[in-house]
């Protein structure tokens, strides 16, 4: 039989800024570069920008009303830099600090939980204009300053922190794949930026060591653990070499302040190694989460790749099945379709027994505890003309992988929090408005934001009643 879940065990959901708040320009805040970006001539974005995404900003009472009712034990949202500092460094903008203060007062008075993350890719553009963002070391005076601001303003009332949402996410699309800001191919800066970002996070972390000595802290990676295409000998090699591209190669950093061997001699035979300077590994050394924060939606398989096979493929960005495209890195391993699992539209594997996987593999690697921060269903949901939402997919989706949480769990996997990916619905970076993952459904269309209402879906009453189950246990 399966042990409970703990009883200090925290479900929520999770947010972010860009892709709730809105208000790009209300009380002081500056432009960050997804303000920037989504404007640019000859970007896919049209109107499905963040200017009034959901409008949370001006609507926050209500939406923390919602996580109420609904009974959340923590909600994870994340801060817009440039709320608190509109030009990245500086001066610090007090009405930015103060709708923070609101949120987290009110979060406070409804026992929810605040999780903050500090930075979930809206950088400053001042400061992208000033020295490249994550490509100048100059970000990690700049960054570690945000943070310590943060840290002193609301270290009392928030103990949970993630630092950096998925580097491996914002910096491989903003330097591989050229999706996001700011939209360079070159691996070699890819790589820069990433160890830059890794010193900006172990700094962020050795301070709040000082300012919020009882608070927990830790980055959050967008993890899909890699599966075998089949027991070829060559296909464990491949299976092998994208866990320790993919995966060791960040969380080994996080944790223990190293580049896994065979991950840097592969870069370093590229030519595409970051330099590590005199004194890198002792920063990255004193900076050791207290957990690692996991975002899943799915795993992933491969086979073998020849050095003049696949390399970066399409993504699906339209939620058309079927549409991504074979994606690799030669010489080291290829993306495969598992016949195993259905996929979703967007063609992103459904495998709830791989968020154990990933759980277990973390537990036995790094002895950490973990936060999942992220996990959840992008579709395209309906409204009924009763104005109803009947998201009983996403019940299945995320009760599933609930089951297996609790199967870790019972394995021996300490497991701190499960945040739904997402409370509303809310922008999605690449995929506008009609991706919906939320518990409340906005109601809007893609050109007409019409007034933005909040509909509770079917799975938000599911949810609620699985959230005052487990408390009563
Ligand atoms: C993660 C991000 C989230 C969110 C989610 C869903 O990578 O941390 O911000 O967007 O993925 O992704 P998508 O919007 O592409 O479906």
């Amino acid at each position: 039989s399966l042990n409970p879940f703990p009883s200090t065990f925290l479900f929520g959901s999770a947010s972010a800024a860009y892709q709730i708040e809105g208000a790009y320009d209300q009380d002081g805040k500056g432009p960050s570069v997804w303000d920037t970006y989504t404007k640019l001539e000859g970007t896919t974005f049209k109107n499905t920008n963040g200017d009034v995404a959901v409008d949370h900003y001006n609507r926050m009472e209500e939406d923390v009303a919602l996580m109420a009712e609904m009974g959340l034990k923590t909600y994870r949202f994340s801060i817009a830099w440039t709320r608190i500092y509109p030009t990245g460094a500086g001066e610090v903008n007090e009405a930015g600090l103060a709708f923070y203060d609101r949120l987290i007062d009110l979060l406070l008075q409804h026992d929810i939980v605040p999780m903050v993350t500090v930075y979930h890719w809206d950088l400053p553009q001042a400061l992208m204009d000033k020295y490249g963002g994550f490509e100048s070391r100059q970000i990690i005076e700049d960054f570690t300053t945000y943070c310590e601001t943060l840290f002193t303003r609301y270290g009392d009332r928030v103990k949970h922190w993630i630092t950096l949402n998925e580097q491996n996410i914002f910096i491989g699309l903003g330097y591989r794949n050229g999706l996001h800001p700011p939209g360079v191919k070159d691996l070699k800066r890819m790589y820069a930026a990433n160890h830059i970002a890794f010193l900006a996070n172990a700094k962020a972390i050795a301070s709040f060591r000082n300012l919020v000595p009882d608070g927990k802290i830790g980055p959050s990676f967008a993890y899909g653990p890699i599966y075998p295409a089949d027991c070829k000998p060559e296909s464990i090699i491949a299976y092998e070499n994208a866990e320790e591209l993919n995966n060791h190669f960040y969380m080994d950093v996080y944790v223990n302040g190293e580049y896994p061997d065979m991950a840097m001699k592969y870069l370093e035979r590229e030519g595409i190694a970051p330099t590590v300077e005199p004194g890198d590994t002792e920063i990255l050394k004193a900076g050791k989460p207290d957990f690692m924060g996991v975002n899943y939606y799915q795993s992933g398989t491969v086979s073998a790749n020849p050095l003049d096979g696949v390399g970066e493929g399409k993504m699906n960005t339209t939620g058309k099945k079927g549409t991504t495209s074979a994606s690799g890195v030669p010489g080291l391993f290829r993306n495969e379709r598992n016949p195993h699992l259905e996929t979703t539209n967007w063609d992103w594997a459904i495998d709830p027994a791989g968020l154990r996987v990933a759980l277990r593999r973390i537990h036995n690697r790094y002895k950490l505890p973990i936060i999942i921060s992220e996990n959840g269903l992008g579709e395209f949901d309906k409204l009924t003309e009763n104005g109803e939402v009947h998201d009983d997919y996403r019940i299945d989706y995320i009760s599933k992988h609930i089951d297996e949480i609790q199967k870790a769990i019972t394995d021996g996997v300490d497991v701190l929090a499960y945040c739904t990916w997402s409370f509303t619905d809310l922008l999605s970076w690449l995929n506008g408005y009609q991706k919906r993952y939320g518990f409340v459904y906005i109601d809007r269309d893609e050109t007409d934001e019409k007034e933005l209402k909040r509909i509770k879906k079917k799975s938000f009453y599911w949810y609620k009643d699985l959230i005052a189950r487990h408390a009563n246990e």
